[in-house]
């Protein structure tokens, strides 16, 4: 057993509460502003900014801290190719009715389909894959704890992230995802837990209705006083 060693906390951000509560809000403010983005630009991000929210997703809470995940961020076209042409194979049978018809009914507002062209318009997909044996330090082998919760927490950091950025996101999860582990090279221990796709909205860009529909405060808390 390793006996822990402390350091003291210093520099951690304290405001006053009026200045706590301007700045909730405008958090508030800003991802209420995102949106799951279909219709994206080709127009070209600097891998400087993808690589800064990679590091952001990276500061994420994790068990025992192991960090239990691996991105990979891919703007190679003949790449993007691959993962087009492998998720389309995968929601082919999807929509042909592998999904059964309450998940079919539950997505129509949506509009979604077999048709995936942004796997390619857009300028980076990132593979996030959650890793079930690693440790603190790369190369390890030890157990991971609470991996989803883990790779969850970083996932929606990484969203936020790049959207406070200004950029539109998709959080893509094509079923099985096996597929993205051949593509980008990563070990059999590891699972593709999501694939972002990043880039600018078209300027034409159309979300639907029904994502527009959001539970009130009310409806997704309760306080206890
Ligand atoms: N992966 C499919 C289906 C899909 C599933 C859910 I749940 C969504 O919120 C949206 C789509 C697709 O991308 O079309």
């Amino acid at each position: 057993m390793k006996k822990p060693k402390y350091i003291p906390l210093t520099n951690y951000p304290q405001y006053p509460d009026t200045e706590m509560l301007v700045r909730a809000r405008s958090v508030l403010d800003v991802l209420s502003t995102r949106r799951t983005i279909r219709d994206f630009s080709d127009r070209h991000v600097p891998r400087e900014i993808i690589e800064a929210c990679i590091g952001a997703a990276g500061t994420a809470p994790s068990g025992a801290n192991h960090q239990p995940w691996h991105f990979v961020a891919i703007s190679n076209p003949e790449i993007k190719r691959k993962i087009r042409v492998a998720a389309e194979a995968e929601e082919e049978a999807f929509y042909a009715g592998k999904a059964g018809t309450e998940w079919l009914e539950a997505l129509s507002p949506l509009g979604t389909d077999t048709n995936k062209p942004f796997l390619e318009t857009a300028p980076w997909l990132i593979a996030v894959f959650a890793q079930r044996r690693g440790g603190e330090r790369v190369g390890q082998d030890k157990k991971n704890y609470y991996v989803t919760e883990s790779v969850g927490i970083a996932t929606g950091m990484l969203i936020t992230a790049l959207h406070s950025a200004g950029l539109g996101t998709l959080t893509h999860t094509p079923a099985p995802m096996n597929f993205l582990r051949g593509i980008c090279g990563r070990p059999k221990s590891e699972k593709p837990f999501v694939l972002m796709v990043v880039g600018y909205p078209d300027k034409d860009a159309k979300v639907p209705e029904h994502a527009l529909v959001k539970k009130s405060l009310g409806d997704i808390s309760t306080f206890e006083e």
